[in-house]
């Protein structure tokens, strides 16, 4: 008991070490900014113990919103030379300096649950923002759907960067006058544990190119560079957008078209079942051709509200090689690299909407083994960034921002949290 209490000492300790007014950086050096997603589970982590900060966190994302309702990955509050690329690569185009590429929405579905949680104070906060949140949220459906499934167009933007999804994707972009730049996060992680030259460069193709576009989505969406569905996106924009109709219609706003964009963005998730695996996967809309790979993404379909029941074998098929939580790649696919990244290693944020979304679902054992799995990790590993599925070994920052706010919300809780 002694260290459950320790731990959550430690992770409010992370949470406030963290905490730069108003905002929370993902963990100092590696990430000196404001993301988009890291937010959303921090401003949860703080409901916890602090509900005013919690609604700080979420309100000062909201005002990096972008006139045409984007709300961007990154908020560049003050300048720091310890992250490439910075605001000046980026050159956004919104009311803060910012990168020009959303993240997946959790920030729709963790507001609407801090009023939830609260509704005194809560009330007043959620009705404030909205709008914003079904602005944002109308922007995926104008920008990034195809047919009902949601698609991105920067690696980043999913959240899931180097995953194996996106390397035939990649592999279309001949990154050339990408020119010389100084990776950054190399000199914070060693470089194993990071993506390869072969994907920066081409991420930073990417920015350039929509800088030059000045990240007019019309341009952009014209001769599109990278379109590839993402699982992560669906799910997450699915689920946020049923947690904003129902929440609005509870306080009163009109939910008529996002009642209309549900319906399309579930037909849309159907689209992702790759028909050779028959599991939820990412396509990449110039080749047709698909990810292949069994990641953490595909286990979202709870979260977003689906039964699905057909990817609990798979799931629970994944485990028996991972004692410390599902894995961001199937430890038996020949691209599976325990250590980089998005390549193999667990990562409890998702752990956590896995193990949400099948508690939901009414899959109560396998959602408690999701959680005990994530709760050992961090008693054994601590507050890593990420860590190798099956050794449990941490990797890439510490005393991470969204692994100390899962720990309070979910993962250090004996009772199941609030599922
Ligand atoms: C680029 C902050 C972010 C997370 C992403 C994660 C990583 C950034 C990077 O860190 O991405 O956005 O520079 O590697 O992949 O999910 O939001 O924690």
């Amino acid at each position: 008991m002694n260290t459950l209490v320790n731990k959550h000492d430690d992770a409010r300790a992370i949470l406030r070490a963290n905490d730069r007014g108003g905002y929370t950086v993902p963990t100092h050096g590696l990430y000196p900014y404001q993301w988009n997603w890291d937010s959303a589970f921090v401003a949860l982590g703080f409901a916890e113990f602090d509900r005013a900060r919690a609604w700080d966190e979420i309100e000062t994302l909201m005002r990096g919103q972008w006139d045409n309702g984007m709300v961007p990955h990154i908020l560049f509050h003050q300048p720091d030379d310890g992250y490439f690329p910075g605001s000046d690569v980026w050159q956004g185009t919104g009311p803060i300096p910012s990168s020009g590429i959303t993240q997946p929405p959790v920030g729709m579905s963790f507001a609407v649950r801090l009023w939830r949680k609260d509704p005194s104070v809560g009330t007043d906060k959620l009705r404030a923002i909205w709008p914003m949140l079904a602005k944002w949220a109308a922007w995926f459906l104008d920008w990034r759907c195809h047919e009902g499934a949601i698609f991105v167009t920067h690696p980043w933007e999913s959240g899931r960067d180097n995953a194996a999804c996106w390397d035939e994707a990649l592999k279309q972009i001949d990154p050339v006058g990408v020119g010389e730049y100084t990776r950054r996060d190399t000199s914070h992680v060693d470089a194993s544990m990071r993506p390869t030259k072969f994907d920066y460069d081409r991420y930073i193709w990417l920015v350039q190119r929509g800088a030059a576009a000045n990240w007019d989505d019309a341009t952009l969406a014209a001769e599109p560079a990278f379109r590839v569905l993402d699982p992560t996106m669906n799910f997450t924009l699915l689920r946020g957008m049923r947690d904003l109709a129902a929440s609005g219609d509870e306080l009163g706003f009109d939910t008529t078209d996002l009642k209309e964009h549900i319906a399309r963005v579930e037909t849309g998730a159907e689209r992702l079942r790759n028909p050779d695996t028959g599991f939820f996967d990412s396509q990449d809309l110039a080749t047709g051709t698909w990810g292949g790979g069994l990641t953490n993404a595909s286990f979202l379909c709870w979260f977003a509200g689906l039964a699905a029941p057909d990817m609990l074998p798979r799931l629970q098929e994944l485990l028996t090689h991972c004692k410390y939580g599902v894995p961001s790649l199937d430890p038996q696919d020949p691209r599976y690299d325990a250590k980089r990244y998005w390549r193999g290693p667990t990562w409890g944020m998702m752990n956590m909407m896995i193990g949400e979304g099948l508690a939901e679902q009414g899959h109560t054992d396998l959602a408690n083994t999701v959680r005990e799995m994530t709760r050992d990790l961090i008693i054994r590993h601590g507050f890593a960034e990420y860590f190798d599925a099956q050794t449990g070994a941490g990797a890439g920052g510490d005393a991470f921002s969204w692994t100390a706010a899962v720990w309070l919300i979910w993962a250090g809780q004996t009772n199941g949290g609030e599922g």
